[in-house]
């Protein structure tokens, strides 16, 4: 019987036959030891920090393999385990496609099926290191203030069973508290999400849930727990069939988790674990003291024009990134926007070239090879925008400056949530707070005078100021209502 060579799957016995091109681990993966657990075992993990981690590995092998635990879903693991966690990175632009093939996940857990064995690896004197990217929402906060959302369902249920959680900071507290118990160093937590001080984020979470969970338990994680901040940047679109099928006839073997990405990737860190951590800089990560101006930089430029072209170009008709800034209004709205309303609030350390990474980030959104879905980045918006482009408004407002195109992303989020787009077809909105803002908007119907007002009331996301400023009110209401009026094609051209 001849057995096809794509019925195969990757995995340390085929790995042998994949063609030569293609480059794999060095080290001997059986060797090593467990030192990283890695928190939310995403897509974006898999094309970002656990390269880095490869990349560290081949160069000098260390006791920093990675156990990443998936806090929802068993769909990551179902893939990875029968792998041995090896998976394929295909690295996309116009010139082609380059494989590797990455070995530095060792082990896989999912939460939800065995809290313990999570808690037991977490509490494992070996791990030294927590990275995470469990997105916005994982953090259980207000994103408006930034503190623990202690009436989280998730957060009340931890803390009522705090040896079977299901939370980020109920994982970790419950795991810190075990070390403290048994006289373990703790591990220094890495936030790798798109949130800014993202390790005061966490710190604080970790603080505010150890004070409800033991008496103490916070004082001793705020003298001992490392939580620096990092700015992570890769643009990594989910995998589709069509990524998987192209990547088995490539390798001979099916890979059932490979991931997609861009040749650019940055990764910039406060230089603060006290349990040392793997030579990430080694390969171009960036160790600093002060990461803020960093993921200002990449928040509001990058992450608020995505976010701009999730909601503007969904509403326009289109489906991916690359479409949309094809169309050379969107092209000139984005420039514009970066140019004049979101330059002027950066503050970078000298010599940072932002002329050249603006026009980087134009070039990486046109890049005609990922299928970045406008769909997907619209995601959760309530968590998003905050950060993305109420930062920048609040500081233009204080200034006195204008703010149409901020204010536009701002009312596009408003247009799209109320879940019908411009042909009158339903949207599937989905966001923790989706049916609170469906019921605001069914309420309001499609008057931006009713409309922005009521979505507005969310104090989550836009805290109590904003709200209250006429400036923003009418700015907002003038943009909704130009995108009611005129649909948001010709409301982006205008300002482009
Ligand atoms: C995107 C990000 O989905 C989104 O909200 O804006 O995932 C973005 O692709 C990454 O932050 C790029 O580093």
């Amino acid at each position: 019987m001849t057995v096809h060579p794509i019925s195969r799957r990757l995995g340390p016995d085929t790995l042998a036959s994949v063609p030569a091109a293609v480059a794999r681990p060095r080290y001997d993966r059986g060797g090593l030891d467990v030192g990283v657990v890695h928190i939310g075992l995403g897509a974006f993990h898999r094309a970002h920090q656990a390269i880095y981690t490869d990349n560290a590995l081949n160069a000098a092998p260390g006791p920093w393999g990675i156990c990443g635990v998936s806090l929802r879903t068993p769909d990551v693991r179902d893939a990875l385990a029968p792998q041995a966690g090896l998976y394929a990175a295909a690295v996309r632009d116009e010139d082609g496609e380059r494989l590797r093939v990455v070995g530095s996940v060792l082990q896989t857990l999912v939460a939800p099926e065995s809290p313990a064995a999570v808690l037991a690896r977490l509490a494992d004197p070996r791990v030294r290191v927590v990275t995470a990217t469990v997105t916005e929402k994982g953090y259980c906060h207000n994103p408006a203030t930034g503190e623990i959302d202690d009436r989280n369902p998730d957060i009340r249920r931890d803390l009522a069973n705090p040896t079977q959680p299901r939370t980020l900071p109920g994982f970790l507290v419950e795991a810190l508290r075990r070390r403290r118990a048994a006289g373990t160093p703790p591990f220094t937590v890495l936030s790798c999400d798109n949130l800014p001080t993202n390790g005061e984020v966490t710190a604080r979470i970790l603080r505010a849930y150890a004070a409800l969970l033991e008496p103490d338990l916070d004082h001793w994680i705020e003298d001992r727990v490392a939580c620096p901040s990092s700015m992570v940047d890769r643009i990594v679109p989910a995998t589709t069939a069509d990524d998987r099928a192209r990547i088995a006839a490539a390798l001979g073997v099916e890979d059932a988790a490979p991931v997609v990405t861009e040749p650019f990737s940055q990764w910039v860190f406060e230089d603060r674990f006290p349990t040392g951590r793997p030579a990430w800089e080694a390969f171009g990560a960036e160790p600093v003291a002060d990461v803020r101006p960093y993921e200002a930089m990449k928040l509001r430029l990058l992450n608020a024009s995505h976010s701009c072209i999730a909601y503007l170009g969904y509403l326009a008709g289109y489906q991916t990134v690359a479409e949309t800034v094809a169309d050379k209004a969107f092209e000139r709205f984005v420039a514009a926007m970066m140019d004049d309303e979101i330059t002027p609030s950066l503050r970078m350390p000298a010599g940072t070239d932002l002329t050249g990474y603006k026009a980087a980030l134009l070039a990486r959104f046109a890049n005609p090879a990922l299928r970045h879905r406008t769909w997907q980045i619209a995601m959760d918006g309530s968590q998003k925008l905050p950060q993305r482009l109420l930062e920048t408004i609040r500081e233009r407002l204080a200034l006195g400056l204008s703010f149409d195109r901020l204010a536009l992303g701002v009312a596009g989020w408003m247009r799209y949530v109320r879940g019908v787009d411009e042909t009158g077809a339903p949207i599937d909105v989905r966001d923790p707070l989706a049916e609170r803002l469906r019921r605001l908007a069914e309420d309001a119907g499609p008057v931006a005078g009713r409309l922005a007002p009521a979505l507005l009331s969310v104090r989550e996301v836009f805290g109590d100021d904003l709200p209250a400023n006429e400036a923003f009110v009418a700015a907002v209401t003038s943009a909704l209502d130009g995108l009611f009026d005129r649909g948001a094609w010709y409301c982006v051209e205008r300002l482009g």
